[in-house]
């Protein structure tokens, strides 16, 4: 009898912990999107909480990249149209660049 109780109990606060989890996540991610034009990340710096992605899309007719300083992301060649989405699971400041036209720079920041 008391070993149920206490299942249950253990049961209870998993489950709880896990909505409370969820809850948590929806509310603190905010996916963000940047515009690669005229040869410019667009922004060049956006912040967004931990647990956000964001989307890079290439208007440009030249192929460009976005590729982490640190090589913590790397999307190889986007053609005009192409999109590149990563999830940023860690707090920091990502420096990343476009491989092709290594003058192109912008920072993600994630908090
Ligand atoms: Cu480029």
């Amino acid at each position: 009898m008391l070993l149920m109780t206490t299942k249950r109990a253990v049961a209870a606060i998993a489950l709880t912990l896990l909505v409370a989890g969820a809850g948590a996540t929806l509310a603190a991610a905010s996916d963000a999107e940047v515009t690669i034009k005229d040869f410019d990340f667009q922004p060049m710096a956006v912040t967004v909480p931990v647990g956000s992605t964001v989307t890079w899309k290439n208007l440009d007719g030249e192929p460009h990249t976005v590729t982490s300083a640190d090589g913590v992301f790397r999307s190889g060649a986007l053609d005009q149209g192409d999109s590149y989405s990563f999830r940023f699971t860690r707090p920091g400041v990502y420096a990343y660049l476009c491989s092709i036209h290594p003058r192109m720079t912008a920072k993600v920041t994630v908090k």
